[in-house]
């Protein structure tokens, strides 16, 4: 198991907040069933927490409760090879830069095109950062070209939204 996964192993441990950077829909799929370690088809709490501990999870514990809530359509408490497991594999998966861009500019919540400091933390927030505070210092270096202390939308939103993406947030 080890060897064969080797290479995408190589590539989690970037300095990213979440750990699932780069990794598409069927490398996801691929690990959480390595994972059901019985080969039940079913991924009980414990072997889905030990997938997020190899994917590189802050809190796999966590991870693991939130997966199962997430994707535990018939509510027993695991997560079964089929749709249940499709659900999860698809929130585990990391949020394209078109759907980043939707996140923020929702978070524009006075509509005037234009986000401010406190909205860019919102949106950080939301996306599950740890650091909400340093997420918006950087995206702002990044991102707001003209150092207006706003992120217009254009080419500056652009700029945050490239640097967002490659912080791989999640769904879930
Ligand atoms: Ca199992
Ligand atoms: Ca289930
Ligand atoms: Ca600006």
């Amino acid at each position: 198991m080890e060897k064969d996964l080797s290479f995408t192993k190589s590539r989690f441990h970037t300095n990213s907040e979440k750990a699932s950077v780069a990794l598409c829909e069927n490398e996801i799929r691929e690990i959480f069933m390595l994972f059901d370690t019985d080969h039940n088809y079913v991924l009980s709490k414990e072997e889905l927490e030990n997938a997020f501990v190899y994917l590189g999870a802050m809190i796999p514990a966590l991870r693991a409760w939130r997966g199962i809530n997430h994707a535990d359509t018939n509510r027993n408490g695991q997560v079964e090879f089929g749709d249940e497991l499709d659900k999860l594999v698809k929130a585990s998966v990391t949020l394209s830069e078109h759907q980043l861009r939707e996140i923020f500019m929702q978070f524009d919540e006075d509509h005037d095109n234009v986000l401010s400091e406190e909205e860019v933390k919102k949106a950080f927030t939301y996306l599950g950062s740890r650091i909400p505070d340093f997420r918006t210092l950087r995206g702002f270096n990044h991102a707001d070209v003209n150092g207006n202390g706003k992120i217009e939308f254009g080419d500056e939103l652009d700029k945050l939204v490239k640097y967002a993406f490659k912080l791989g947030y999640t769904v879930m």
